[in-house]
């Protein structure tokens, strides 16, 4: 069976998810990936500052499952954190890859790149009694490789290791390389942002974006818009304590200037989502977090309050 874009993108959209009718469930579809991707370039996955946090939420797909995804869907053939390989062995899997695939192959970065000091701040191996910088590596892959992705907000825009004061002066991985990157951001990204991301850019190309980068499907709708407590907003009901259900923006939700489909989406094998656990939105896929967030619990300016558009 040839999936189609048409058929990718309903598979992918968050309404269908939201209506607990994913076809990500489906086995045939699975299949439908696998085939679809067979063949198709790997991706090599680096790593640079960060918390992996982008690596365990990848981890925690559950619909195609994690081993079919590394294996067969979006064939990984070099990824610091979860490779058998180390030291030598795993610079050369580095190498191979990365001239056996040149010029066809997709290079994830996960993670910010310290740039003080000539990226001394962060090395990933040795290469003949070299310390390779993951800065330098970076921009080498970068010119071999067909399509870059940033996964999580740190790879993306900076994220937390960019934060005020940012020591290491910590850069996007788009600042670093000056090319075109697909960014999937998030503190992490949730798994079928990541898996759809990169199965879009295998079998149809770069998917449409906004204008931070971010594919539509899954980051073109606003957070707040769409949040369950939307009604309670819209009547002026907010939550005066963590655990009350209600509009949570006195107690400081971001989701007013948030584009993700979490609301929709739920995490967790699709199970909840932050603002569905009680907690407020932090904005995490935003190129200003952390530090436009911040302070998470304070209330947003009111000019960045919409006015409700709906009475519910
Ligand atoms: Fe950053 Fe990845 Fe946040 Fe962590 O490493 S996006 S700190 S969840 O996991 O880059």
């Amino acid at each position: 069976m040839k999936l189609t874009r048409r058929q990718f993108l309903k598979l992918f959209g968050a309404s269908a998810v939201g209506a607990g009718v994913s076809g990500l469930y489906v086995p045939e579809i699975v299949q439908a990936l696998e085939t679809a991707a067979a063949g198709n370039p790997p991706v090599i996955w680096l790593s640079g500052a960060g918390c992996t946090g982008c690596s365990v939420s990848l981890l925690n797909t559950v619909h195609p499952k994690i081993v079919e995804v590394l294996l067969k869907v979006i064939s990984v053939k070099y990824h610091p954190t979860i490779m058998a390989a180390a030291g030598k062995l795993a610079i050369s899997a580095l190498d191979e890859a990365a001239e056996t695939y040149k010029g066809k192959f997709i290079l994830i970065l996960e993670g910010a790149i310290p740039t003080a000091e000539n990226g001394a701040y962060c090395t990933i191996g040795e290469r003949d009694g070299h310390h390779i910088t993951l800065l330098e590596e970076v921009k080498v892959l970068a010119e071999k490789a067909a399509a870059l992705v940033a996964v999580g907000t740190c790879s993306a825009y900076g994220g937390i290791p960019s934060g005020k004061p940012n020591p290491t002066a910590c850069k996007s991985f788009a600042e670093v390389t000056g090319k075109t990157v697909v960014n999937v951001p998030g503190c992490p990204p949730h798994p079928d942002w990541i898996v759809g991301t990169l199965v879009h850019v295998l079998l149809f190309g770069i998917p449409e974006l906004d204008d931070k980068a971010r594919p539509v499907l899954f980051y073109g709708k606003n957070l707040h818009d769409n949040c369950q407590n939307y009604s309670y907003f819209a009547n002026g009901d907010f939550a005066k304590k963590l655990s009350d259900d209600k509009c949570l923006l006195e107690l400081g939700c971001k989701g007013p200037m948030s584009f993700a489909d979490c609301s929709n989406r739920q995490w967790n094998g699709y199970v909840n989502w932050c603002i569905g656990a009680g907690a407020p939105c932090v904005a995490c896929c935003e190129p200003g977090f952390p530090d436009d967030s911040t302070p998470f619990y304070t209330k947003l300016p009111d000019e960045l309050i919409p006015k409700p558009n709906k009475i519910v």
